[in-house]
């Protein structure tokens, strides 16, 4: 179906999960709605707050942009917002913006008859955010616990998080959540080769089929998962990286709060070893 009969047959009333009719229109190529809308309010307010922290700070150097969390000493309170209150502000603003842009995703699958699949994977995303500077927190009782918002400072944040835990690769979860990444690069790196040989022909030759993309793995290794199944466990594989990230922050403080490498000393504390 041409683009243009496409947008005619698709581009209608419905599907909306709130507002009914009253925002139900498209800007040019983008579908608005009602989360269209919030969300717009809650991204230009953050964006906003992020440049009179970047003023009160006296730099507009992206690098450098430091909005940090209030002290430890404000716990879960307000914090006045030259000293951590304009960061509780603006993740109420990125948490708002982050979940209408999935509620506007979900409407355009709504709209379309397709499954859920992109917003559930963004949904991930979200939830490893607010693992991260919402929910932790709440679990440690202090909004310091969470990370700043800025590209040096959140990094020196994952560094100091890190060594609190003396070395956090030794984090069961973080291992799961690490190999997890890994694979998902590996699996996008092996699909996206073989779409590319075979899609993507040299000048004069034949684009090659599915059936040629199964035989190559069935020839290399015995086995083809199919065009279908190598997208499931891409998503799979994708939003466990996610999922299993933020238990491996979630554990850190609320559940195991002494060095990492000591959790495996249940290894030498099980009941199997010669007695000394
Ligand atoms: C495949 C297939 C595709 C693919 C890929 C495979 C025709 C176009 C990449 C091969 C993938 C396998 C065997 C799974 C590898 C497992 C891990 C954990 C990385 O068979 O079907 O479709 O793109």
């Amino acid at each position: 179906m041409a683009v243009l009969s496409f947008e005619r047959k698709y581009r209608v009333r419905g599907g909306t999960l709130i507002g009914g009719d009253l925002f139900d229109f498209w800007v040019g190529p983008f579908y608005v709605g009602f989360f269209g809308v919030v969300g717009a309010f809650f991204t230009l307010l953050g964006v906003i707050l992020i440049f009179i922290g970047a003023m009160w700070q006296g730099t507009y150097n992206p690098w450098i942009i430091h909005i940090q969390a209030p002290d430890l000493s404000y716990g879960l309170g307000m914090a006045p917002l030259r000293e951590g209150g304009l960061w509780q502000i603006i993740t109420i603003c990125a948490v708002g913006s982050f979940t209408c842009w999935a509620l506007r995703e979900v409407e355009i699958c709504r709209k379309l008859a397709m499954g859920y699949h992109v917003p559930v994977a963004f949904g991930v995303a979200i939830f490893a955010f607010v693992t991260l500077n919402v929910f932790r927190p709440v679990l440690m009782g202090a909004w310091g616990h969470a990370f700043p918002y800025g590209i040096f400072s959140h990094l020196d944040w994952v560094s100091n998080t890190g060594y609190a835990y003396l070395h956090f690769h030794y984090n069961p979860a973080h291992m799961l959540a690490v190999t997890l990444f890994f694979t998902t690069t590996l699996a996008l790196a092996l699909h996206g080769a073989l779409i590319l040989s075979a899609a993507n022909p040299e000048k004069g030759e034949e684009a090659k089929t599915p059936d040629h993309e199964d035989t190559f793995f069935r020839d290399f290794i015995g086995y083809s998962i199919g065009t279908l199944g190598i997208h499931r466990l891409g998503y799979l594989l994708a939003i466990n990286a996610g999922f299993w990230s933020a238990v491996c922050i979630i554990i850190s403080g609320p559940l195991w709060t002494r060095g990492w490498p000591e959790w495996w000393n249940w290894w030498l504390e099980l009941p199997i070893w010669p007695g000394v």
